[in-house]
């Protein structure tokens, strides 16, 4: 298996400028047919000696909290296998530190605002490409078993059993594909018992009964645990009772040296674990009587002790604190057991040699450092995920490595190990020669990280920021604020040294290297909707009109108003937007068929006309090298169409379109130029807004910042669906 090893920093992410007069378009239809490539392509490798897959996903499971990681907490033994026979991973991160976000990444190997699911809540969209459905479509067989949490229904799976949301610890209703489903294509079944033990019974049963023998597998065996609010199992209530675990030394953190973002989360163990949590209240949900009365058993005696103790100040919070984690670590345990069962299916069927096993959490976790529970964070114990890869005859067994993965990687990773093509749309790298125990020439230096979910549960604030080898530099955008640790003097990340000055010249080469990734991934900020209304109920409506003699409360912001060709003109001179405008309301350009344009009388045929979006989603109309053009960006892939050469310091009406059909069209003095070429639309509310006479901010167009307009412009306007042809005529009329 000895995929070619791809230059990360090389690796050209879907810019494709087209020319309209020179033949055949590409922009996002052209990248279809590209991520389709793997349909027809021959298997690199025989379908036979393909490898099997089995991803096994906790939900929360901090590396700390596992021996292989060197715990001071606790055992995983059947986990450790997997170390012991494959490679431990001792730096893989989480492009965005929370549980369906990292689902989303890890199945389109896409950062969140390209995959559209940035936060918990949101609705995943399975229509777009993933991982399984590209596997099942080279012949393997897919299946998802636990938990999946991102609403929608699982796309590309030959079988799914799956928990409803996030589901319970005891007694999960699940819900299947399989059997005599209803109309919408699935059945609810009512489980009883412990549900890590369920989910593994299920995957054993899938493993042993249910699939094609003949085919390799991709199989996601996914738990719930150890997520909040950490019910054990029956057999695990009264796990760690003699003991004392050892506290983190940072569990009093008083959040000097960091800014705001620290001090006003609210994910403390010492103020915002709540009595459910802590099990000081009964329970909710199903439990049968059985399981209750084991259950209070258990905790009664325990419960009781401490209120007769009468703890306060920082007794409380050791107690709060060996109560939550130890009631984390009991989760853990049931977690290893079932692991340790799969595995030793695997060695008795004899599927072992040649299947691929992983395990991972979907992200890192707080057990108890800097007083925290819960996740989020870019600092180093949320930003890390466990990551533990057995691949027999291909890993070397017990080998480590600090080489810098990522979950974005996964998918890649994955399809790589089947023979398969990475779409280029595909924004990771496929980890098969680090899994060799290779070191190749050219990996990632540097990690990018984007957080949303503010205002949220915990309140943590949200930010960006650049992981290097040594240091990480943060952004809290909302607060203005930036942190900068330096993880070889500071490795608990304790004391931002973003202000002192024997650490500037860093400063000013992780914002560089910052801007560089930002772009790299196409992040302007914009996340993707895919949810958003269809362009074909746009209702025809003026949306702006930039009149010049006229602009009532707007304001001009940079050139002078001159006496036009028939009315005012605004006269610029190449610096900076003439008005500027945010996307709220009817200036919302998403799904949006429209016609944009106006008049223009240049002397130097360069520079915007008008602009609005940036490098992930948004249209610009432009002249270049003497040329009229117009841009749509569209989940960054670039779409141009460009005119004849226009005379200098003489009046010009250009408008461009986009049909009901997605179709854009360029005309120059009310005639149209070539055929309209296939363009689609944008598909959210750009992060930045309109723009006249200069693209600002995140640019859409293949120029520069320097791209303001040099000449006069008289009557813009922009209009959402068709324009009657009589009003289109009038507004071109010479
Ligand atoms: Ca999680
Ligand atoms: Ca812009």
């Amino acid at each position: 298996m000895n995929a070619p090893f791809r230059d990360f920093f090389s690796r050209a992410l879907p810019r494709r400028p087209r020319n309209v007069l020179a033949g055949r378009a590409t922009g996002t239809i052209a990248l279809l047919t590209a991520a389709c490539g793997w349909a027809t392509a021959a298997p690199a490798v025989a379908a036979e000696s393909r490898p099997n897959i089995l991803f096994i996903m906790s939900d929360d499971h901090g590396y700390q909290a596992m021996s292989c990681y060197g715990s001071q907490v606790n055992q995983t033994p059947n986990i450790d296998r997997l170390a012991k026979e494959g490679m431990r991973f001792d730096r893989c991160f989480v492009t965005n530190s929370i549980c369906g976000p990292c689902r989303a990444v890890i199945l389109t190997g896409k950062y969140s605002h390209l995959n559209g699911f940035a936060q918990n809540g949101q609705t995943f969209n399975g229509g777009q490409p993933n991982v399984a459905k590209m596997l099942r479509k080279s012949g393997y067989q897919t299946a998802i078993i636990g938990k999946w949490h991102l609403r929608t229904e699982p796309t590309g799976f030959d079988y799914y059993h799956r928990l409803i949301g996030q589901g319970p610890y005891y007694n999960p209703k699940m819900r299947t594909n399989h059997g005599e489903v209803g109309p919408q294509g699935f059945r609810d079944i009512q489980h009883e018992g412990y549900t890590t033990d369920i989910i593994t019974d299920l995957a054993l049963d899938w493993l042993r009964d249910s699939r094609d023998q003949e085919r390799p597998f991709f199989l996601m065996y996914q738990h719930k645990a150890p997520h909040r609010n950490w019910q054990p199992a029956p057999r695990h209530l009264n796990a760690y009772d003699d003991i004392t675990i050892a506290e983190p030394p940072t569990l009093f953190d008083n959040y000097e040296g960091r800014g705001t973002a620290a001090r006003t989360q609210e994910m403390t163990i010492a103020r915002h674990l709540n009595p459910h949590d802590l099990k000081l209240s009964r329970q909710r949900g199903f439990f049968t009587p059985q399981q209750r009365m084991v259950w209070d058993r258990a905790y009664g005696p325990k419960n009781e002790a401490f209120a007769a103790a009468k703890l306060e100040g920082r007794d409380l919070v050791r107690w709060k604190y060996q109560r939550y984690v130890k009631d984390y670590l009991r989760c853990i345990d049931a977690v290893d057991e079932n692991v340790g069962r799969v595995l030793d299916y695997l060695d008795a069927s004899g599927l072992a040699k040649n299947t691929i096993v992983i395990y991972t959490s979907d992200q890192g976790w707080y057990l108890g450092e800097h007083g925290w529970y819960d996740k989020r964070w870019m600092y180093e114990e949320s930003f890390r995920t466990p990551l533990l890869v057995r691949w027999p005859g291909h890993t070397p067994a017990g080998s480590t490595t600090t080489q810098l993965a990522m979950n974005l990687d996964f998918a890649e990773t994955f399809l790589d190990a089947a023979g398969e093509k990475i779409p280029e749309t595909m924004q990771g790298e496929s980890l098969v020669s680090v899994l060799a125990g290779k070191q190749p020439e050219q990996w990632r230096k540097s990690l990018y990280y984007h957080y949303y979910e503010h205002p949220g549960p915990h309140m943590v604030h949200r930010h960006y920021g650049v992981r290097t080898d040594r240091y990480k530099l943060i952004y809290f955008y909302q607060l203005d604020e930036w942190e900068l640790y330096d993880l070889q003097n500071d490795p608990r990340e304790l004391t931002s040294v973003y202000n002192d000055s024997s650490y500037q010249e860093i400063v000013t080469s992780l914002k560089r290297e910052l801007k560089r990734l930002r772009e790299h991934y196409r992040d302007d900020g914009t996340v993707i909707d895919f949810g958003a209304r269809r362009a074909r109920n746009v209702k025809p409506t003026l949306a702006a009109r930039f009149d010049f003699g006229n602009l009532g409360n707007t304001r001009l912001q940079y050139g002078k108003l001159v006496p036009g060709r028939q009315n005012t003109a605004v006269e610029l001179a190449g610096a900076k937007p003439a008005i500027q405008q945010p996307n709220r309301g009817k200036l919302n350009p998403a799904y949006k068929p429209m016609t944009i344009g106006g008049w223009f009388k240049t002397t130097a045929a360069k520079g915007v006309l008008l602009a609005q979006g940036g490098q992930s989603l948004g249209y610009s109309l432009y002249l270049k090298q003497g040329k009229v053009q117009f841009s749509l960006r569209r989940q960054g892939a670039l779409t141009t169409l460009v005119g004849p050469p226009v005379s200098l310091n003489t009046w010009h009406h250009v408008s461009a379109t986009i049909d009901r059909d997605g179709k854009a069209s360029l005309r120059l003095n009310g005639k149209q130029i070539g055929e309209p070429i296939e363009a689609g639309f944008i598909i959210s509310r750009p992060a930045d807004g309109l723009s006249i006479g200069a693209d600002s901010g995140s640019l859409v167009g293949p120029y520069g910042p320097a791209n303001g307009f040099h000449g006069q412009l008289e009557d813009l306007r922009i209009y959402w669906g068709p324009v009657a042809a009589d009003v289109l005529t009038n507004w071109s009329q010479p």
